[in-house]
């Protein structure tokens, strides 16, 4: 999943991509380098970001929706508001990315069980203004899965069937350093919710807290190595913003560790 941030503050690309033509062509060049999917977003929720009106978001992606909307991979909007998940899926989104796991909007539930899209429910504790003070968990994997495990069940009462969710451990989300290292080296536990395990590592601050303090720009190296542990550990969907070197990088420990042909392009 390649993303496409159209805000002008996201964490690490803030206002690359703000303007329609650049994010959709920043779009196009993720699935050239071998996105199989895209996650359109017009609110940054980096901690301590403050939330934008819907009008703002709508203005920000809807435009870029509709841009992509024949690039031939699943669109997924990257929003907590019931109001831009209808408009973007009207103008040809397919999957509802929410970091509130569809319970930040009363109305999120409905809209998605209505439009048969497919949902990231993610977790997060808090809001993004205040969700990095002090975060604290008896037991961070099991406080995680809980939620998780009841947002599931809500939708499912709501009309998705549950072969159209996907969940995510929301890795810096009202989390230290230590409850991210926890959440992915057990991240196996969150198989027993029977959903497609998403992971978004890609530059957060956790690779320079196990590093040595690197900026957004520089924890490329970092994130892979993540994203490597994160599919061994279970991950089925990769949420990053190097699509050309994640998918390099998954090819060739896809092929070093055994199983299926190796596909190569050279001898
Ligand atoms: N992380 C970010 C945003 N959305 N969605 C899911 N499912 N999982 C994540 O880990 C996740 C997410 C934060 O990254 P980014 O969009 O690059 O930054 P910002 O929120 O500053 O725009």
């Amino acid at each position: 999943m390649g993303v496409v941030n159209v805000t002008p503050d996201s964490f690490s690309d803030g206002g690359e991509t703000l303007e329609t033509e650049a994010a959709v062509a920043r779009g196009r060049a993720l699935i050239a380098a071998g996105a199989h999917m895209l996650d359109i977003g017009g609110e940054s929720t980096r901690p301590g970001a403050a939330p934008v009106p819907a009008e703002t978001e709508l203005a920000r992606i809807i435009p870029v929706v509709r841009g992509l909307a024949d690039a031939g991979v699943p669109l997924s909007v990257d929003t907590r508001k019931a109001a831009v998940m209808e408009a973007a899926l009207a103008a040809g989104a397919a999957v509802i990315n929410d970091v509130t796991a569809l319970a930040g909007d009363e109305r999120s539930l409905s809209v998605a069980a209505a439009s048969g899209a497919s949902v990231v429910l993610m977790h997060m504790r808090g809001e993004p203004a205040t969700m990095q003070d002090a975060p604290r968990y008896d037991d961070v994997v099991e406080g995680v899965f809980a939620h998780l495990e009841s947002r599931v069940a809500a939708c499912e009462a709501a009309g998705i069937p549950r072969h159209r969710i996907a969940v995510d451990p929301g890795i810096g989300f009202g989390k230290t350093v230590a409850h991210n290292v926890d959440l992915l080296r057990r991240l196996a536990r969150f198989s027993d919710l029977g959903c497609p395990i998403v992971i978004g590592v890609s530059r957060k601050s956790l690779i320079a807290g196990l590093s040595r303090g690197e900026p957004a720009d520089a924890r490329l190296a970092g994130s892979l190595a993540a994203a490597l542990a994160a599919v061994e550990a279970g991950a089925r969907i990769l949420r990053v913003h190097d699509v050309a070197e994640t998918a390099q990088a998954l090819a060739v420990w896809r092929a070093l560790r055994g199983g299926g042909d190796v596909a190569g392009t050279a001898d």
